[in-house]
């Protein structure tokens, strides 16, 4: 590991907390780093794997090539950035631990310090609401989310919810990965875990791992115990529950030209090109859940079929290949 640039043990430490904030309407130190991600430019690649935890970003980390400089920075707020290269493109592997929030911290923060285009793929663990068992892997080419309706729960007392217009859970409309990429990242993934192991389809992204995606707690009043069937109601076609997806697609169709125009000075749209796909941990119709020994198992296989994917994925626009990035570092 002498090539590791670690910046938890090194002159880096607690940065961000030591640079001078400016901007409050999108704060960066007066060194270029964003405040949560703490990168700055040229330490983040224009293709991204992100996950969930530190311990599955490590895993894929691995497979990054031995012969180039491998960039670590662990943040404050949680996030691990791990970049290098793999068969000699530039990668970043970003974990961001869980949730809605957690991806639009990501997604904006990353966007302001490359230039070009983005190619992200989330990698990550989900719930199963069809026919893919525990161990199987289903690629979510679109997703819609799933939000507790607040002010459902404002009154005290029990609701009468025929009382009520309101529902305790809003569905939103469904947003879609970049056809190319998921296609590439299912054809991999098939050809690592067999057809019969691999699904695509609609996936829901829950803003909560219990009450929005219909668990019984009874700590709380959650009005969740249809939810699974209002799901199938709404969405027949949904197959899985996680808690990202739709934020890195809905960021995706949201995202503007900046920093990309061609030869021509043509604005093109949507710099980022984003696709999912998750282990399923959790069988919701068989009350399954995955073991420690195979989650690791199939992360070791879908670690390199989704690195295999990333690469192989053009980007017309990139970052300047110079020496200021931390994969030509030595
Ligand atoms: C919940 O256990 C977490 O696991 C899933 C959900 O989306 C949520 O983040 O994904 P990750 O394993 O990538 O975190």
């Amino acid at each position: 590991m002498s090539n590791l640039i670690n910046y938890s043990n090194g002159e880096m430490k607690t940065s961000t907390f030591e640079e001078k904030m400016e901007n409050a309407n999108f704060p960066m130190s007066d060194k270029g780093r964003v405040y949560h991600v703490e990168v700055k430019r040229g330490e983040v690649a224009n293709r991204i794997i992100t996950v969930g935890d530190h311990t599955r970003a490590e895993e894929f980390a691995q497979y990054l090539d031995k012969d180039s400089p491998l960039f670590r920075l662990s943040s404050a707020r949680g996030f691990l950035t791990i970049t290098g290269k793999y068969k000699g493109v530039p990668i970043s592997i970003i974990a961001i631990g869980m949730g809605l929030p957690m991806m639009d911290f990501f997604v904006r923060e990353v966007r302001s310090v490359v230039d070009g285009q983005l190619a992200i793929i989330r990698f990550g663990t989900c719930g199963s609401i069809g026919a893919a068992r525990t161990g199987s892997i289903i690629v979510q080419n679109a997703a819609f989310a799933i939000t507790r309706n607040y002010n459902y729960f404002s009154d005290t007392e029990e609701i009468e919810s025929e009382l009520t217009d309101e529902k305790p859970y809003n569905f939103t409309k469904i947003f879609h990965a970049d056809p190319q990429l998921y296609k590439k990242i299912e054809l991999e993934l098939i050809n690592s875990f067999g057809e019969d192991n691999v699904f695509t389809g609609l996936n829901a992204t829950c803003d909560s791992f219990y009450s929005s995606q219909g668990r019984k707690d009874g700590n709380f009043r959650d009005y969740n115990s249809n939810l699974i069937s209002t799901i199938s109601d709404v969405y027949p076609e949904a197959i899985s529950l996680e808690m990202e997806a739709f934020m890195l697609f809905h960021l995706a169709k949201s995202s503007t030209s900046l920093p990309l125009k061609d030869s021509n000075n043509t604005i093109l749209k949507n710099s980022i090109k984003a696709a999912s796909a998750a282990m399923v941990v959790a069988d919701r119709v068989t009350n399954d859940f995955i073991s420690p020994v195979k989650v690791h198992d199939i992360q070791k296989v879908a670690g390199k079929a989704v690195l295999n994917a990333l690469v192989d994925f053009e980007l017309i626009y990139v970052h300047p290949d110079d020496d200021d990035c931390v994969w030509n570092q030595n």
